[in-house]
């Protein structure tokens, strides 16, 4: 394999160069001269550009971006306000759509058989679904101590339109082995040292989750092509489990006999201990004493209005926002005023779709003029409810699904 920019020796690809002149719309002056390992500002994508003022920048080796809050507002979240989670690099090639293929290979498939997007597009039946995906990290910034990983707030989450084929009518396509039990992505993003042997990140679901209806490969968000930053031209968008597993810029999908064990696989990477862990405690980071996560805990946000807000106390204030459960649905909402000593059921509408989150509102009056605070708690359709303060610490941060607060002033 070599890099997607550079061959063996360092130089640029000619492809590249020609991608570079159509750019300018001229000749590349000094061709010869351009460093090896260098690239061109010409190809130097900024993920902002494709977002709305007012993300979070938690750092830009790698890219990663997050939604204040209150940008989360719509039914079904907007690209330009889609969080960016990157483990290694946006890749920097000119993506041709008309050249790009999906190969299913692994152990467990009878034969490898490879399309290109065009393929997929005319030989299976496409499907829409609104699915949630949410970091698994998603809240770390909450744990004390802190750990290693990127310190989000509440915002490395989104639920968009994603359009795509079923990953199960590919798979009934080319045919499994019995012994079929893991699926397991890879992506074309460079790793961040741009050595070609590494891989940034290689993750996946066992093969029940990855035979769900909703689970689909896709080339559309919202109605359009997939955002660079987002995947295009190609994506794994699996809902309700970390978003690990929705692998971007997807060129290959392993059928594994075992389960997978490519990059973010391993160590507590997207898993949690066991056992309940003291705060701070370093745990062998052993196959044994971690599992991997699956399903996602159910979680709410308040989207409207913004922490902060000023508003009339001689009327009710109109709060909403979203509720959702990994695998399962939210059952109910309640909000309070009064710091948790009394609860009030808000209204939970049903999901568009499975794995879609579910819109929620509540009137709440206010008793006299004053700071407030409010909170949000959701119950999933089993009885789970979200804890009121930090859940269990665990080493690598994840799971975060403490209730939201917001804290606004009545005049
Ligand atoms: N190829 C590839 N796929 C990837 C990643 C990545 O770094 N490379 N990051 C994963 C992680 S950790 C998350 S949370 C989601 C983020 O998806 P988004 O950037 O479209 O919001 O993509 C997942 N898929
Ligand atoms: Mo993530």
């Amino acid at each position: 394999m070599i890099s997607n920019f550079h061959d063996r020796r360092g130089f640029l690809q000619k492809s590249v160069l020609a991608a570079l002149s159509v750019w300018a719309g001229t000749d590349i002056a000094f061709a010869d001269k351009i460093p090896q390992h260098y690239v061109p500002l010409a190809f130097d994508y900024d993920p902002l550009k494709d977002k709305v003022a007012g993300m979070k920048v938690l750092g830009d080796k790698p890219w990663n971006v997050e939604s204040p809050i209150h940008f989360l507002d719509d039914a079904v979240t907007p690209v330009e306000k889609m969080f960016i989670r990157n483990n290694g690099l946006i890749p920097s090639e000119p993506i041709n759509p008309a050249t790009w293929t999906l190969t299913i290979n692994g152990e467990s498939v009878k034969a490898p058989k490879t399309y290109s997007l065009a393929d997929l597009k005319k030989r299976f039946t496409p499907h829409t679904y609104q699915l949630v995906l949410e970091c698994g990290g998603n809240g770390r910034s909450g744990f004390e101590p802190q750990t290693t990983g990127n310190p989000w707030d509440q915002g490395a989450v989104s639920c968009a339109e994603w359009t795509g084929v079923r990953l199960k009518d590919i798979l009934a396509d080319v045919g499994l082995k019995d012994d079929a039990v893991y699926i397991g992505y890879y992506g074309k993003d460079p790793h961040l040292s741009q050595d070609p042997t590494k891989v940034a990140i290689s993750r996946g679901v066992p093969i029940k989750k990855a035979l769900e209806n909703e689970t689909l490969i896709a080339w559309a968000v919202n109605g359009k092509d997939i955002p660079l930053a987002h995947g295009y031209p190609l994506r794994l968008v699996i809902g309700g489990w970390p978003a690990s597993v929705s692998g971007k810029w997807l060129h290959t999908i392993a059928i594994r006999n075992k389960e997978h064990d490519g990059a973010k696989m391993e160590g507590h990477s997207y898993r949690l201990p066991i056992r309940p862990v003291q705060p701070g405690e370093k745990l062998a980071e052993t196959p044994e004493n971690f599992r991997i996560i699956e399903s996602m805990p159910v979680k709410s946000l308040i989207t409207y209005p913004q922490t902060g807000a000023m508003f009339d106390v001689t009327k009710s204030l109109a709060l909403r926002g979203h509720a959702w459960a990994g695998d399962r649905s939210v059952a109910e909402v309640h909000t309070s005023i009064d710091y948790g000593a009394t609860w009030q059921k808000a209204n939970v509408a049903t999901p568009k779709n499975r794995l879609a989150w579910q819109h929620w509102n509540a009137n709440i009056n206010f008793p006299k003029p004053g700071y407030y605070e409010v909170w949000v708690r959701a119950t999933d359709s089993s009885g789970a409810s979200q804890p009121m303060v930090i859940p269990q610490w665990n080493p690598g941060g994840y799971l975060n699904n403490a209730c939201h607060r917001i804290a606004i002033k009545a005049t």
